[in-house]
């Protein structure tokens, strides 16, 4: 009794996300089902979700600034430096395991090989896009005018089909992503790189950097007490539409009275059978038989303690929105040490999607079949190259790496705009992997914690020594 009490009490957050998203399920689909929804009824609908993702989006800015500098700063520059790379091998490996799954899997699944691409309707029709310029695009940003912006949030329309084919059909002005900071909205990337060199900066000043290091620590812990309201408290008393898992409830309810055809779902099964086992198969087995390797805890346990960061990524389907919940969940429930997630975590949500990388190498195979062309071993090659590229280049926004998908197919010679027969079901399978990319990023703070143990140990050492004699 007392045990099960307990249970309720540490994970009634948890549970009611549970719950939000099954309602949510069905309003949705009982919504669709009986009533006549107009566009603009549509939107309103999915409001208080939308509401949710922007309070969400609006934390990422002082989050990601004051952990990355804090992180740096602290940390001596020969530990962060060894703590960094740890890190991205083990977001190099993975990725790359990733890649080879979803290859392996699509080419003895072959679930383009049984129909032809006229049984699938072509819709668009754009121009190829030059490989060299497609590689570039990894780094660039593409500045869409104010009136795209607007065309596209106008209700009813799907955003990511507009700029996808506002991205295939106009020359856009393209911005540098690592070098650049503003774009319509946050450039993470580009945020990050200033920030690494910024927190090394002031960690090398002394003793007037000091204070820099203080004020970002400050500026750090303000942000997590904010997101902790916005993930727990906020304003339910004020406002229950703004609770989480309330929003939820209604951003799943207005997906699913938003989605115009199911019929395509039947066309693409097997396509999307074959993402889903590879994403199965890479949370359930691969990445945690790596950490039971590294780590030897329990690897169930700690994605476990992920779950409220893993049901927000799937419902959200943006790993960058979902930082702060990440943070909070590996912190708090997973009781990482704060100076690897702050370090590891920014960077792991922008360039470490594993997801994604399975999904692109998929989707890439699986179009060249529909196409019925054969791919040689070289090819074969190129599209994993290509697709775990444009994982890393792909920004932790919803359907990002549909947009980044285009590089992929244009290395290997595929017609771009064959992106729009796999759009349709995009939506769903970006959900998925979205939370397979957030589970990659949170089993990384884990093991590079593992990994880092003498350092981090040594540090506290010399901490408290200048804490009993700072001269
Ligand atoms: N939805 C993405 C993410 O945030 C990336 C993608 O579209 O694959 O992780």
């Amino acid at each position: 009794g007392c045990d099960w009490k307990r249970f309720l009490r540490n994970n009634w957050l948890l549970l009611s996300t549970v719950v939000a998203v099954v309602l949510g399920i069905v309003i949705g689909v009982l919504v669709r089902e009986y009533s006549k929804l107009s566009n603009l009824e549509k939107f309103y609908f999915s409001f208080p979700g939308e509401i949710l993702m922007r309070m969400l989006k609006l934390v990422i800015l002082p989050l990601i600034v004051s952990s990355m500098i804090t992180g740096v700063a602290t940390l001596d520059s020969n530990v962060s430096g060894k703590i960094g790379l740890r890190a991205v091998v083990y977001y190099f490996c993975t990725t790359l395991i990733a890649v080879i799954l979803g290859i392996v899997l699509v080419v003895s699944i072959k679930p383009g090989v049984t129909q032809k691409v006229n049984e699938i309707d072509r819709t668009g029709n754009t121009p190829e896009v030059s490989t060299v310029d497609a590689m570039l695009d990894l780094i660039r940003w593409y500045k869409t005018t104010r009136e795209e912006v607007k065309l596209s949030e106008e209700p009813g329309t799907n955003r990511t089909e507009a700029s996808v084919t506002v991205i295939m059909t106009t020359n856009k002005t393209k911005e540098y992503k690592v070098v650049g900071m503003y774009s319509d909205g946050i450039n993470v990337l580009g945020l990050i790189v200033f920030c690494l060199v910024f927190g090394i900066v002031i960690g090398k000043m002394g003793e007037r950097g000091q204070i820099l290091v203080d004020f970002f620590n400050a500026l750090s812990d303000a942000t997590m007490k904010i997101v902790q309201i916005i993930i727990k408290y906020l304003m339910t008393e004020v406002c229950l539409f703004f609770y989480m898992p309330i929003g939820i409830l209604f951003l799943i309810a207005g997906k699913i009275i938003e989605v115009e055809d199911w019929e395509i779902f039947r066309k693409l099964g097997l396509y999307m059978a074959t993402v889903l086992s590879g994403l199965a198969i890479h949370s359930i087995v691969i990445l945690p038989l790596i950490y039971f390797i590294i780590v030897r805890k329990n690897p169930f346990q700690f994605a476990m303690g992920m779950a409220q960061a893993l049901l927000t990524a799937l419902m959200i389907s943006s790993s960058s929105a979902t930082l702060p919940v990440t943070f909070r969940c590996a912190e708090e429930k997973n009781q990482v040490d704060k100076r690897i997630t702050r370090f590891v975590l920014p960077v792991g949500a922008t360039i470490n999607m594993d997801g994604t990388a399975l999904y692109e190498a998929v989707a890439a195979v699986f179009i060249a079949q529909l196409n019925d062309l054969d791919l040689s071993v070289g090819q074969i090659i190129t599209i994993s190259v290509t697709a775990t590229a444009a994982s890393i280049g792909a920004a932790g926004v919803p359907q990002a790496g549909l947009v980044t998908m285009v590089i992929v197919l244009s290395a290997v010679g595929l017609p771009a705009e064959d992106v729009t027969l796999i759009i349709a079901v995009d939506w769903l399978l970006d959900r998925f992997r979205t939370m397979v990319n957030v589970l990659g990023d949170a089993f990384g703070t884990g093991i590079v914690e593992k990994l880092s143990k003498k350092e981090l140990e040594q540090m506290d050492v010399s901490s408290e020594v200048n804490i009993v004699n700072p001269f």
